[in-house]
C-alpha cells in the first residue's frame, strides 16, 4: 500500500490507473477509523479496479468551538487496517497541500448548507463541500463512497456534484451500528460509560418513530413527538433536532413518504451525536 502526500501524485496514479483500463474508488475520510469506514473501503473494493481511501483532518468543516484539535488523530493504526482491507493508496496531504498559502477558494452550496446540521455547525458544510471537491479534483475517481450516517453531507455533496457536473458517481452505503444499535462514530469514543449508555436514545427514538410508520402513521408532527418522547425518558441527553425532510432538498415534510429522511442529532455531555433512516 502506497500512502501519497501531494495532490500531483495522487493525479498520476490515478491516471495512469485509467490509462491502464482500471476504474479507481475513491473513499474520503478524516481517519480514526471504524467498521463503518471500512464498510466503504469494502464496498468500493467490490465495484472498483483500483481504490484510494483518503485521511485528512479537514481544519475547514470545523467550527472555532469544536473539535479540531482533539479529533483523534490514529493514523498508523488507519493504514494497518486499510492495507488489511487491499487498499491500493492512502492519500494523506498536509493542511498546506490542501489549503495553499492564501487559499481563498470555496465550494458553497447555498440554502442546504444552513439545513440539519449545518444549522448548528454554521460553515460545516462550506467545508466539506470545499475539500470533497479537491479530493475529486485531485484523484479524478469514478466512484466515491459515502455513509448514509451522515446524511446531510449526502445531500450537499450530490448538490455539488450535480452542480460542478463532476464526473464521478457518489456511492451510498448503510449505517453501520454497535449491536445495541449506537450508529458508530469517530466520536463515540469521547463518550464516558454513562454517556454510551445514554446514547443508545438516538437509536431507540429512530426504531420508535420506524415502528410507528409500520403501523400506518404518516404525519411528520406525530412521528416527530413519537422520537420526542423516546428521547425525554434520556433527559441528560440534549436534542439538536429531530426532523423529517425531503432528502435531496433537507426542506421538512409534513407527510413522510417513501425516500423522506428522518434524522436526529443530540448532544450526549458535550458530544454531538447524528443518526437517520430513509423511510422505505
Ligand atoms: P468521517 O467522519 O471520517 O467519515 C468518513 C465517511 O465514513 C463518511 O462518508 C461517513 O458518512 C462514513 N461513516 C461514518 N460513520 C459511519 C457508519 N457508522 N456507517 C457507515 N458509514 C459511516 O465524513 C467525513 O469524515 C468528512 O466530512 C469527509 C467526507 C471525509 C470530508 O472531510
Amino acid at each position: 500500500m502506497r500512502v501519497i502526500r501531494t495532490v500531483g501524485e495522487l493525479r498520476e496514479w490515478s491516471r495512469a490507473a485509467r490509462k491502464a483500463g482500471q476504474s479507481v474508488g475513491l473513499v474520503p475520510t478524516m481517519g480514526a477509523l471504524h467498521a463503518g469506514h471500512i464498510s466503504l473501503v469494502r464496498a468500493a473494493k467490490v465495484s472498483c479496479d483500483v481504490v484510494a481511501a483518503s485521511i485528512f483532518v479537514n481544519p475547514t468543516q470545523f467550527g472555532p468551538n469544536e473539535d479540531f484539535a482533539r479529533y483523534p488523530r490514529t493514523f498508523d493504526e488507519d493504514c494497518a487496517l486499510l492495507e488489511a482491507e487491499g487498499v491500493d493508496v492512502v492519500f494523506a496531504p498536509d493542511a498546506e497541500e490542501i489549503y495553499p498559502e492564501g487559499a481563498a477558494t470555496f465550494v458553497e452550496v447555498t440554502g442546504l448548507s444552513e439545513r440539519l446540521d449545518g444549522k448548528s455547525r454554521p460553515g460545516h458544510f462550506r467545508g466539506v463541500a470545499t475539500v470533497v471537491a479537491k479530493l475529486f479534483i485531485a484523484a479524478e475517481p469514478d466512484r466515491a463512497f459515502f455513509g448514509q450516517k451522515d446524511a446531510a453531507q449526502v445531500a450537499v455533496l450530490r448538490r455539488t456534484v450535480a452542480d460542478l457536473r463532476l464526473p464521478v458517481e457518489l456511492v451510498v452505503c448503510p449505517i453501520v451500528r454497535e449491536p445495541d444499535g449506537l450508529a458508530l462514530s469517530s466520536r463515540n469514543r469521547y463518550l464516558s460509560t454513562e454517556e454510551r449508555r445514554q446514547a443508545r436514545v438516538l437509536s431507540r427514538a429512530l426504531h420508535a418513530v420506524e415502528t410507528q410508520i409500520a403501523s400506518g402513521e404518516r404525519s411528520a408532527r406525530a412521528l416527530i413527538d413519537v422520537a420526542v418522547a423516546e428521547f425525554s425518558r434520556e433527559p441528560q441527553v440534549g436534542i439538536d433536532y429531530v426532523t423529517a425532510v425531503d432528502w435531496a432538498t433537507l426542506l421538512p415534510v409534513e407527510t413522510v413518504a417513501s425516500g423522506t429522511l428522518f434524522a436526529v442529532a443530540a448532544f450526549v455531555g458535550t458530544t454531538r451525536l447524528i443518526d437517520n433512516f430513509v423511510v422505505a
